[in-house]
């Protein structure tokens, strides 16, 4: 582990629940895994971006949590791994094939373990678990469910996948409707929905992914609203939307074709009935006591994580305020 200067007088009690999507998310989940040991920390993914491609289960935000807090992960691409390399992906394309969801080749042996795992009839957060173990990840990262849910993307009056609309077609397509197809009759993993029912759990951190399509499909599993709304511990968001932009991805072109304000305050509107405090950045200060009009508690932080310090950092104060009333 780095040698920080970060400190945090955090009690050996405290246990936290992050909600998390892909890249922003799993910035702040790390810094949260530098201030919490495993067993105060469990980390629950959005799995409704997982797919079937080439014949190979992908979950990108699994594997993205993943590679981050092993210190493996792409920094500059924001998915897959650091270093990596590409001949599968060239000697595809020179056959004709379907390139344009790219697989390093290092990428490729965990999403070929997974595949074989759960064709023998494992669980996603079994493999997901032998996965963490071998890459020595020791936090829990626990899939939302075991059960297949898919986001689709409805545009122009047809409904397409999640990748498609993310990376085939680069976010073009305007946003009309999200729906999470098999969301009703999945079951929340226990290993994090029983949480949400445990007067020891202090936290709730939802941390900075998309609130559309990152932490939706979380909430939109069976009893996970309606326990997140009378649970006792605290739910804090850190909001995804900085300036009125997203630092990555499609949080502001979505806040604006679905309809909401492309700003901290546009998340905290989103957010209202089931967060108490929402986390905004120093560039939004101004917008405080409008936020705090909607209900919520404000808090103003640097949000940016560029750096791991900054990660850790974000993660010590958000951690402070858990030990406020
Ligand atoms: N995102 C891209 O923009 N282009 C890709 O080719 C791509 C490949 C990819 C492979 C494995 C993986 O785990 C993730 C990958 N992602 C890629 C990222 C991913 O699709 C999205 O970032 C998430 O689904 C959104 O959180």
């Amino acid at each position: 582990m780095m040698d920080l200067q970060v400190t945090a007088n955090i009690r050996e009690s405290t246990r936290v629940l992050a909600i998390s999507g892909g890249v922003g998310g799993a910035k702040l989940a790390l810094g949260l895994s530098h201030l919490l040991g495993p067993e105060q920390l469990t980390i629950v993914a959005n799995t409704a971006d997982d797919f079937e491609h080439l014949g190979l289960h992908i979950s990108p935000d699994l594997d993205t949590l993943m590679y981050t807090l092993a210190g493996l992960d792409n920094p500059v691409q924001g998915w897959g791994l650091d270093g990596e390399s590409w001949t599968v992906m060239d000697a595809l394309e020179a056959l004709g094939g379907e390139t344009w969801f790219r697989l390093g080749d290092r990428d490729l042996a965990t999403h070929l373990y997974r595949s074989a795992q759960l064709r023998a009839g494992r669980r996603l957060s079994e493999v997901t678990r032998d996965l963490c173990s071998t890459m020595l990840v020791e936090h829990p990262i626990v899939p939302m469910t075991d059960d297949v849910v898919a986001t689709m993307i409805e545009t122009g009056g047809s409904l397409i996948s999640f990748q498609d609309y993310f990376v085939k077609q680069s976010c073009a397509p305007s946003v009309q409707s999200i729906s999470f197809v098999g969301a009703e009759r999945a079951q929340p993993h226990p290993l994090w929905f029983n949480q949400l029912f445990d007067s020891e759990l202090d936290a709730i951190i939802v941390c900075p992914s998309n609130p559309f399509v990152s932490v939706d499909p979380i909430l939109s599993l069976p009893g996970v609203r309606d326990a997140i709304r009378e649970t006792s511990a605290r739910v804090i968001a850190v909001s995804p939307i900085i300036g009125g932009q997203a630092v990555k991805g499609p949080a502001a072109l979505m806040l604006k074709q679905l309809g909401h304000d492309v700003s901290a305050w546009g998340v905290g509107e989103y957010y209202r009935e089931w967060v108490d405090t929402l986390v905004i950045d120093q560039l939004d200060a101004t917008l405080s006591a409008r936020i705090e009009d909607l209900g919520l508690k404000v808090e103003v932080l640097p949000t940016m994580m560029n750096t791991l310090e900054e990660r850790v950092c974000l993660a010590a104060a958000v951690l402070e305020m858990v030990k406020r009333p």
